[in-house]
């Protein structure tokens, strides 16, 4: 086992992997499947996750009673919702890191949960587990019915390219799992989803808070005949690691060994795609610097040889080579379809107030890449999550509008378009410090074919009409005006 290893600030880091279920093994990994769960707030989302855990057996030893006497104990009404939290109590205390994720384990395989209480949070979930989502569940209160977010959250799923989605309608023990109430929002969800060309592999009537439907067949609604929420999750599928898939790795971060004599790096992050080995020669893009591999390292683990897709590891290089958070390594003698590039052509969803627009700086996160990024074009605009009503010449994506855009990044980055690798293909724009929108790469695009130069004395006559115009912006100093400012006008 190595000694372990810590981050330039001395930040001792652990291995995410849950507490409560324990059973991501370092090596050996059995197949897991991480899953995003959205609905509107209130729907009972958390309820829904919490019966997951406790029908699966997967909370650790005592917790649900302990759960239960606290709440005896406070005059509390036991709530499902409230595992979570003591499970994130549980993960603060000290191992996990990301607090969003909650895993059980059916026959099949592992699950990692992502419980989305909203849709900015949604948002930024993306930017770690639930952007590696493969599947979704959206949940629906049947005596709310489809609300606003659950609309936007079908269009996210849309737009995100999460194909494997399965809806459910809960708290139906409050019709006393009336049939009609059911096939009333399945069909009003269905159509919504249907002009999205999102296709759900199921609707199930459940009551979360009763565990109907959920691991076990309830006897309650005798009209389903199909399959529960467990059984639904066991039939996604996992995209299939093919043998040969290309080795990509975003480079998270680089970090010194904490034994102060070892002076080697290691160069950390998450295997997204295909697997790597050491001896192999990786290429870092987009600086194109190249190293071998010499070894790789583990927390509280077995030395390795190889690591794998999903895996979340650390090398050291045979060269030491200057290399930034955000690149990607790829294999030498692969070819991989890791692109370098400055502009991208993207599908996107905005969520904040402040409309996304031309002349203002993003910052863009792909990967573990983060590069300011500004808005070229808006290609198409569907509006409102409400009404996919087109617009013919979009100036700015609003609050909850969908669109194709290109956007251009202040320096190149590397990355895949969506379809090649859904981890180097997805983003998130943040807006002053918040995750305003997030989307997914169709195409790296290649630089702009340069512009046609100007014919004589262009610029000069633009500038006295400008003047003329816009004297307030463009005050006579004697100097010509900064044509930065001209897009403040
Ligand atoms: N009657 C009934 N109530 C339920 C059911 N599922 C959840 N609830 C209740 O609905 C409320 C909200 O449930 P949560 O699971 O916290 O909902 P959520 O979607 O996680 O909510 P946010 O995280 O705030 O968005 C709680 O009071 C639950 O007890 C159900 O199947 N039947
Ligand atoms: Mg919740």
């Amino acid at each position: 086992m190595r000694k372990g290893w810590s981050n330039a600030a001395g930040n001792r880091r652990h291995e995410t992997g849950s507490p409560s279920a324990g059973r991501v093994a370092a090596s050996g990994t059995p197949e897991r499947m991480n899953i995003v769960i959205t609905g509107h707030v209130d729907h009972g989302k958390s309820t829904l996750v919490g019966r997951l855990l406790t029908d699966t057996r997967s909370l650790p030893e005592g917790k649900l009673e302990a759960v239960r006497n606290a709440c005896e104990k406070n005059g509390r009404v036991f709530e499902y919702s409230m595992l979570l939290d003591a499970l994130e109590d549980e993960q603060k205390q000290g191992i996990t890191i990301d607090s969003a994720r909650v895993f059980f384990k059916s026959a099949r395989r592992e699950y990692i949960m992502i419980d989305a209480p909203g849709h900015v949070e949604f948002l930024r979930n993306m930017l770690s587990g639930a952007s590696r989502a493969v599947a979704a569940v959206l949940v629906i209160d049947a005596v709310e019915g489809v609300a606003e977010n659950s609309r936007r959250h079908g269009l996210l799923l849309s737009l995100l390219g999460i194909s494997q989605v399965v809806v459910v309608i809960n708290k139906l023990d409050l019709y006393r799992y009336d049939e009609t109430v059911f096939h009333a929002i399945r069909q009003e969800y269905e159509r919504y989803l249907e002009s999205l060309d999102v296709k759900p592999v199921a609707f199930i009537p459940v009551s979360a808070r009763e565990g109907k439907n959920i691991v076990t067949p309830a006897p309650e609604t005798p009209w389903y005949r199909g399959k529960t929420v467990l059984e639904i999750l066991d039939g996604f599928n996992n995209p299939v690691p093919e043998e040969d898939a290309f080795f990509a790795m975003p480079l998270q971060d680089v970090y010194r060994f904490s034994n102060d004599n070892d002076e080697r790096r290691i160069y950390a992050g998450t295997v997204v795609s295909g697997r790597v080995a050491v001896g192999d020669r990786v290429r870092f893009l987009p600086s194109g610097r190249e190293a071998r591999i010499a070894s790789i390292e583990a927390w509280s683990a077995p030395v390795k040889t190889v690591a794998k897709m999903h895996e979340s590891t650390g090398f050291t290089l045979v060269e030491d080579i200057y290399a930034k958070s955000g690149e990607v390594l790829v294999k030498v003698d692969e070819n991989a379809p890791v692109q370098t590039a400055s502009r991208l052509q993207a599908n996107m969803i905005w969520l904040s107030g402040n409309p996304l627009t031309f002349g203002k700086s993003y910052l863009l996160k792909l990967g573990a890449a983060k590069v300011e990024a500004r808005l070229e074009k808006i290609e198409r605009v569907l509006g409102d999550a409400r009404d996919d009503m087109a617009d013919s010449s979009p100036c700015a994506l609003n609050r909850n509008a969908c669109g194709s855009v290109i956007l251009r990044l202040a320096r190149p980055i590397a990355l895949t378009s969506f379809h090649e690798n859904a981890s180097l293909g997805r983003f998130v724009l943040v807006d002053d410090h918040d995750a305003a929108g997030g989307g997914i790469v169709l195409a790296p695009l290649p630089e702009e074919a340069a512009r046609p130069a100007l014919p004589e004395g262009f610029e000069d006559t633009l500038f006295l009409l400008l003047r003329k115009y816009f004297p307030h912006r463009f005050p006579d100093t004697g100097k010509r005006p900064d044509p930065e400012s001209s897009s403040s006008i």
